[in-house]
């Protein structure tokens, strides 16, 4: 499994990521740091310089596993199930970008998590969900090749699809062999009976993990059996990439620092 950490293109601003300083400073400390990916987060990418982000990248040969699109609803309010029909375009568009930026970083996967929105009113969560498989498989049959990774998110940040079997039934009625789930340690935590049973149960749906303790700190700094998790990630034969998806807390470097320590302490 590869060592990732969030860091953010210059674009961007989100609180729960190491590093959003400098870009190729920050880079250059992930790399120094041991870690072999880096995922992105992007929140729009036409406004970054796609070349330089892959001479960077390059120049310390870390491969980008995924890329986070969730500051396109969090700064912009793009969201896949907005009432405005314009809006639900623009959602649809942004997510086609990243795809055809996928491409420029080895066919990163394009997360899907804050971008499918939050519905203000319960009464209106069955026309939330058919437009968000409209719009999950429009941008599915965009690019076959470019994998989508939806990832359960907790109710204090959405009313849409907050545990691993709700996503795993949407993911079923989506119907692309591209569309795949991203799972989060910090999430389940909230939402999961037993995060390994649930695990276990999405087995084959998983394609993408975010790491985070209890408190979002870095992993080691909470109350999640990280040893466990990784043990069933092993035995159901994930090889993927673990990223850490943290608060810059104590500080960005620390928190960098702490989850490498964490990932090595588990073998990584
Ligand atoms: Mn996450």
């Amino acid at each position: 499994m590869k060592k990732s950490i969030v860091v953010s293109t210059p674009d961007a601003e989100f609180s729960a990521l190491a590093f959003k300083e400098d870009f190729k400073d920050s880079i250059k400390k992930v790399a120094d740091l041991g870690f072999n990916a880096v995922e992105l987060a992007v929140r729009d990418p036409k406004s970054i310089n796609i070349d330089e982000t892959k001479a960077i990248l390059a120049n310390y040969a870390l491969p980008v596993p995924a890329i986070g699109t969730g500051q396109a609803f969090g700064e912009e309010g793009l969201s896949f199930t907005d009432p405005d029909p314009d809006i639900r375009a623009q959602a649809v568009q942004r997510i086609k970008d990243q795809m055809d930026f996928s491409k420029e970083v080895g066919k990163a996967q394009v997360i899907i998590g804050l971008i499918r929105g939050i519905v203000e009113d319960d009464a209106d969560l069955d026309e939330a969900e058919e437009n968000f498989i409209k719009a999950m498989q429009e941008c599915a049959d965009y690019d076959p090749d470019i994998v989508l990774t939806v990832e359960p998110i907790n109710r204090y940040e959405t009313n849409l699809y907050n545990d691993l079997l709700s996503m795993k039934e949407v993911i079923d009625k989506i119907d692309r062999p591209n569309v795949k789930m991203l799972i989060d340690t910090f999430h389940m935590n909230i939402e999961e009976p037993d995060m390994i049973e649930s695990i276990l149960k999405v087995q084959d749906y998983i394609s993408h993990v975010h790491v985070a303790d209890s408190n979002r700190w870095a992993p080691g700094c909470g109350h999640i059996d990280f040893a466990k998790i990784i043990a069933t990630l092993e035995e159901i034969g994930y090889d993927g990439a673990i990223s850490a998806e943290i608060l810059p807390e104590p500080d960005p470097d620390e928190s960098a620092r702490l989850t490498i320590n964490c990932y090595k302490k588990l073998g990584l």
